[in-house]
Formats: C-alpha cells, structure tokens, sequence
C-alpha cells in the first residue's frame, strides 16, 4: 500500500505523522517516494533505441503527474484529505523547472510522456540549465527579466556517475549528467538526460539576468538561451549546443555498445530525433567520434545519415539557424573538416546554391546539414509540412520527396485533462468509462450526449466551476477580481508579432470605444493574456506594454469596468497554462495564416471544452476538419494569399489605415492622451508606428473579419445549450491530437523501434 509506505517515510524523514507534516515535508517524501517507485517498476529496454535531443523540455511540475502515471494519485488524495492535506496544496511548495521557451519544449515534455507511456526505449536528451528561462514581472506596465533558480537540494534530478570530455578550441570541460525519471501511464520508465557543468556560477548573475557571456566555464548552463542580441550571446549558444550533443553522443555510442551494436551496425541499435536545428551539431559530432573509433568517413557518414531524423518546428527565416562558418573556427574547430567536407560532397552533387549548407556569405545552415545528412525530415501539421514541401524546402524535397512526412502534433491527455481538470475527467468517465486514457479516440463515444440536456448543464457547471477558480488565482496572481460569469477570452502564448496578440489588443480597443459610445455588450468579457517576450525583442515588449496599459485603463475606468476587464498573468508558464487553459470559453488562435507551424494550446483549449477563434494555420485547419464549421469560428486570409502577399510585396498596411476610418481610430488610440498618461511615450509611438508603416504580419489585413467573427461567437455564447453542444463536440473530437497518436505515427514511419508490437 502507498499510504502506508509515505507514513514510513515520514517516520524516516521528520520522526513525524501526516497531521503534523508541512506540505513542504510531505512534499519531499512524496518526491523520495516516486523516485522509489520508478526505480521498482524499472526502465523500458529493446535492442533499438531512441534518444529526443532538445535544447528545450518544458516539463512543468512533476508531482501530480507522476503519482497519476504510477496510478497512486486518487488512493493518496484520499488518504491526504482524510489527514486535512490535500496535493494541490503540496503541489504548490514544487518549483515549476523552465526549461523551455515555449510550444517545441513543451512539445518534447509531451512526448516522452507518450513515449514511456507507449513502452517505447526513448530517452530525452538536453541541459539542466540552472536558472531556466528567466522569470518575468511586470513593472511600470513593461516585462521585467529576473533569474528563475528551480533545482532544490532535494529534486526529481539524480545525479549520476557519468561523465563526459567535452573539447573546445581552448579548453576541455567535463560534464556531470543528472538524470530524471520519465514515468510512462501505467508503465515502466524512460529517462531524461540533463546535462551539466560544475563550475557554473550562479553569483555571475549581476542585474536582472545579465552575466559575463564570455565565462564560459561559469556561465555555460545558467540560463536556457540567453538575451542573445551580440555576438557573445550567440557563441553562448554554440557552446551550449555543442556541449548538449558532444556528451548526447558520447552517451549514445557507450550505450549503443553496451547493447551490442558494433558500431558499423549502429542504425539498427540507435534512432535521434533532432528536435529543430538546435542540436543539429550532433551530426559532424557523431562523424567524428565514429572516425575516433577506426571507421572511415564515407562510412561514418552513412551510419550517421541511416541514424539521424530531423523535425522542423517553424517556417521563419529568422528563426531557421545559420551559423557563421568563424563562430564555429573559434568554438569547435575540430567540426570544421567535417561540416567543409560534408558541404563539398553536397556541392558536387547539387549544383543549386538554394540547398548547399555553407552559403556564399559563409554561414552554416544546420537545417541544410540535417536535410542531406538525416533519411527523415517531418513537418508538424498537415498544413506545415505542405508549406515545407511546397515552398520554404521545395529545393529538397525535389531532391528527397522520400524524406518527407507531416507528424500532426500532440499533447499529453494525462497533463492536460487527467491532472488540470479532475471534474470534466469524471463527467467524461462516466458517461464513456476509462478507456479513453488508453485510447483517446473513444472520446467521440460522448457524441451521443450531444441532445442530453442533464449533459450539457453538467459541462456549463464544470467550466463555470474553473472560472471561479481561475478567478481566485487572477486575484492572486494579477490583484484583479474578475467576473466569473463573464466570457473567457484567453490569448496565452509566447509573444510574437505573427501570433499577433496586437490584433487581440486592437479589438479590445475596438470594445471600448464602443462601449464609451454606448453600445454595451450584454454578457460582460474578460480578455485574458499570458505570454514572455524575449529580452531583446523590442516590438514584443512594446506590444506587453499595451496591454498591461489598456488593462490599467480599462480595469479602472467605470463606464466600462462592468462590461470588459483585461488581465495579463505574470509569468506564464506550464502552472499557469494548467489554471487558464479549463477555464477558457474562446481559444484565441490568431497568427498570421502560414506562420504558425502547429500550435498545441489549440489542442489543450479544444479538449477542455473551449471554442476556437481563429485563422486557417497550423493544426487549426485540422481542428476544423475534425469539428466541422458550426463549432469553430475562422476568420483572415488564407495561407495561400498571405505567401501571395509576400511574395508580390503587394500588402501595404498604411494603405488600410488611411481608407479605413475605423482602422485608423482604433490604431491611433494607441497614442491617445489615455494610454500616454498611462504608458510610455517612446514604447507606444514606436508600437503604432511600426503597425502603420511596416506590419511584417498583416494584423490590419485581418483585423475586421477578426472583429465580425470575435462578435458572432460573443454572440453566440449567449444561447447556453447551443454553446454546450459545441463545447461537447470539440472535447468528442479531441482524441486526435493526443501525443499518443502522434508518437505511434512517429514510432510506425521513423523510428521502427518495435515494429511488432504498434500495429495501429
Ligand atoms: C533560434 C536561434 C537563436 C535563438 C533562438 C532560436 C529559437 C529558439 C526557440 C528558435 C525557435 C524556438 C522555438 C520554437 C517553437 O517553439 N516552435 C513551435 O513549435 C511548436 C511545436 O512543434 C509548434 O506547435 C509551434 O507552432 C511552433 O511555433
């Protein structure tokens, strides 16, 4: 019994009982338990195995996650509550690691949930970085950076014996590898390989999260990607990626060996999956290390190609890496013959410069080397890996239509319905029993209670409950009393022009003009906002400014306070995402049509019963095949016209801000005497500037269809039943977007590490 065993190790830990336990102790023993618990159910094992190298794994808080994996998670709350505990309460004394930025880290933290789950060999890959991403507050309405230090003395990281010689130009560093138990549902255990560096520093942190970024023996895994606007800040990153895959390789090929692989034989022992071009360097690296082991290069090369699997996580230029071929001279010199060699055989081969991997400016492009030296490249959406093939990589797939695939992404149904919304998981449960967390298709059985009155109430009193409770943490965490029988409308994403929380803002500018004139919407909205801009991403902090301006004038302005509020949470992370996401009415998916890969809050929000305001982008256009026109709301141009734009250069955003009057007014607001006796002169001028003079993602190309079709569904939420029924229909649908799904398709056409047993 696991009641038992935690009141045993209350006794060992604190000589205590449950009653007089803080949550901080039990806490602790609960993580010592787990920790047990993995290590006796053991690890998956197989001949073949797969290793998911990210820069980034986003995993969120452990606890509950873990103790629902192991099946322990009801008898324990139980237990708990009868002693006056309770685990969210424990729950809360858990430091939330960050280790990502945003959707692909998070995506990696999915994945090897699913991964585990499925009894598939595949462990993570990545760096313990030790302060995370940074931690934003908000002060004078603008994003503060402060360090977010998350490893405790006692934590889910084991440290391990490993170690590894990592050689640099200069030096040579050594590496300590912790561990973290990676619990499949009801399964045995993978892991995640954290990478580290003793001699980091956190007193090197002065201001904020700035830091000598030439230390690289104090600096080198402080902090997830850095403030990387100079040149320091880059090499930072090669340093990082290089120390992530040299130790990620050097593990591979010891555990390849121990295994039984002789190396030359190393595709049928080993798959990577290289999760964006991060950890693209893991090519020349395993290059080099296999010629260190006798093998030729042609052949190395091969084994190498035969190994490696790349997926692409976005479409924008600027975030695709290219290297200058000098930062690698002066950090890895030893990669250099290899990457020169491996672009002269690519250059012989293909005359087309388009698909050559050093450039004519002498930057190494590491989607290229991946593309050439890996046998899979993987979009991820049906829409995304359209784009890829048909035009951002159109060169290659000429060259390789074999190599590519779509893996439509997905999300962990443990995490995002199991553990953050206990009561639509007993409503779901039954009406259609437990089959379902096996087996997410079975959702669609709710179908059938698409005309059942008793239903459909029982899902508006589940959602209207997470309101309330939303309502308690905004209080909490923002100091802003909402009104739960408002509509929640929520934008929470990383911030990026193209996903254009700036178009969100103009509407709400829109609402409030409106309502100053007096046209009342008659159910009040609550817009709600979470997202991190980085440091040095100017137009991004500016668009935070707005909002936290307009929140500051509109949640204090009592003509309109009753009808609309603004509220923006302070770092928004995987804690915060598990709070918003089943309390949402309306899912904002708003990104200029083609620039967002996939998306996976749209899944979250879909599965707990939200409706999707949004473009035609990413896996939006598959939500909407899935759950039909009637219960999602699209607006804005097509794919398809925005690339049009691009590529006539035809959009002119002035244009539309002098013909439109209504566009004007609503721009022009954001340089009103109200928000700059609130705001910031400089930060909101240059805001509106930028809209009306450059807008690189088109807000105002889409901006009245987003208004015409923001109101319909407002509109519509009114008629309660009809709004249930869709709400029912997008969690019925839902099953698809499990990461479960994705990692059989993974497992079936890339990695074939049980090609026996996964028939599905
Ligand atoms: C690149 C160069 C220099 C510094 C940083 C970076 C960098 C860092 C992080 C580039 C990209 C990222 C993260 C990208 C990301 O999160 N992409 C998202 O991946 C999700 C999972 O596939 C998709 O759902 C999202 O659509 C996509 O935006």
């Amino acid at each position: 019994m696991i009641t038992n065993k935690l009141e045993e190790k209350l006794e060992l830990m604190y000589h205590k009982s449950i009653t007089t336990c803080t949550d901080k102790e039990l806490y602790l023993a609960l993580l010592h338990l787990v920790k047990e618990e993995a290590t006796a159910r053991g690890t998956h094992s197989g001949k073949k195995k797969l290793y998911y190298i990210s820069a980034e794994f986003l995993i969120g808080k452990l606890l509950s996650n873990n103790l629902i994996n192991l099946g322990i998670y009801d008898e324990l709350e139980e237990f708990l509550q009868k002693h006056g505990k309770s685990l969210s309460h424990i729950e809360m004394v858990e430091p939330e690691p960050s280790l990502g930025n945003g959707g692909l880290g998070r995506l990696a933290a999915c994945f090897l949930d699913s991964i585990a789950t499925l009894g598939l060999p595949g462990d993570g890959i990545g760096l313990n970085y030790h302060l995370g991403l940074f931690k934003q507050v908000f002060q004078e309405h603008k994003q503060k950076e402060v360090p977010n230090p998350w490893i405790e003395k006692d934590s889910w990281l084991t440290k391990t014996a490993r170690s590894y010689e990592v050689p640099f130009k200069d030096f040579t560093l050594t590496s300590t590898l912790y561990d973290i138990d990676v619990i499949g549902y009801e399964n045995k255990s993978n892991k995640l390989h954290l990478f580290d560096l003793e001699t980091v520093t956190e007193d090197i942190v002065k201001e904020g999260i700035s830091f000598d970024k030439t230390n690289i023996k104090k600096n080198l895994t402080l902090f997830l990607y850095p403030d990387d606007s100079d040149e320091a800040g880059h090499q930072l990153r090669i340093y990082q990626q290089y120390f992530m895959v040299s130790n990620g390789a050097q593990l591979i090929l010891e555990e390849a060996k121990e295994r039984g692989s002789n190396l030359h034989d190393l595709a049928d022992y080993v798959v990577i999956q290289i999760n964006d071009t991060h950890p693209s360097l893991v090519i020349p690296e395993l290059i080099r290390l296999l010629m260190k082991e006798g093998i030729q290069f042609k052949e190395a090369t091969n084994i190498v190609t035969n190994v490696c699997a790349y997926t692409n996580h976005t479409i924008l230029a600027e975030a695709l890496e290219k290297w200058p071929i000098h930062y690698l001279e002066e950090i890895v010199p030893h990669l250099l013959p290899i990457i020169l060699e491996l672009d002269k055989m690519v250059k012989e081969k293909f005359d087309a410069p388009s698909v050559a991997i050093i450039d004519e400016d002498e930057r190494v492009h590491m989607a290229h080397m991946d593309i050439h030296y890996g046998f899979s490249i993987n979009g991820v959406a049906g829409l995304h890996t359209d784009i890829l093939k048909n035009s951002e990589l159109k060169n290659f797939y000429e060259i390789y239509p074999e190599k590519f695939n779509n893996k439509t992404n997905g999300i962990t149904f443990r995490r995002w319905l199991m553990h953050c919304n206990h009561p639509l998981t007993s409503f779901i449960e039954t009406r259609i029993g437990n089959g379902f967390k096996k087996d997410a298709e079975e959702l669609q059985k709710l179908i059938k209670f698409i005309d059942d009155e008793e239903s459909l109430k029982e899902l508006l009193a589940i959602k209207l409950q997470a309101k309330v409770q939303l309502k308690e943490f905004i209080k909490q965490n923002v100091g802003v009393t909402i009104n739960e029988n408002s509509i929640f409308d929520i934008q929470i994403k990383r911030l990026h022009e193209y996903k254009r929380q700036q178009m969100n803002a103009l509407y709400i500018i829109h609402k409030y003009l409106e309502i100053k004139n007096g046209k009342k919407p008659s159910t009040p909205i609550t817009f709600i906002f979470g997202a991190k801009a980085a440091p040095a991403y100017v137009i991004a902090k500016d668009i935070i400014h707005l909002i936290l301006c307009l929140q500051e004038l509109i949640n204090h302005d009592p003509d309109v306070n009753s009808y609309i509020n603004i509220v923006m949470v302070e770092n928004y992370n995987v804690s915060a995402a598990e709070k918003l996401i089943p309390a949402c009415d309306i899912s904002e998916q708003i990104s200029l049509a083609s620039k967002e890969a996939s998306g996976t809050g749209n899944m979250k929000f879909m599965l707990n019963g939200a409706i999707t305001l949004g473009t035609m982008d990413g896996a939006n256009v598959e939500i909407e095949e899935l759950v039909g026109s009637d219960n999602i709301y699209v607006f804005g141009e097509s794919s398809e016209e925005v690339i049009k734009h691009y590529e006539k250069a035809d959009y002119s955003s002035f244009d539309l801000y002098k013909k439109d009057k209504h566009i004007k007014e609503m721009v022009d607001f954001i340089i009103s005497d109200d928000l700059l006796t609130i705001g910031n002169k400089e930060e909101l001028e240059r805001l509106h500037k930028e809209l009306i003079t450059k807008d690189w993602f088109m807000t105002l190309l889409d901006i009245n269809d987003y208004i015409e079709k923001k109101d319909t569904a407002f509109f519509d939420y009114e008629d309660r039943m009809t709004w249930a029924k869709k709400m029912l229909v997008n969690i019925s649908k839902a099953g698809y977007f499990s990461a479960d799904r994705t990692i059989e398709q993974y497992e079936k056409d890339i990695w074939h590490l049980q090609p026996e047993t996964i028939t599905k």
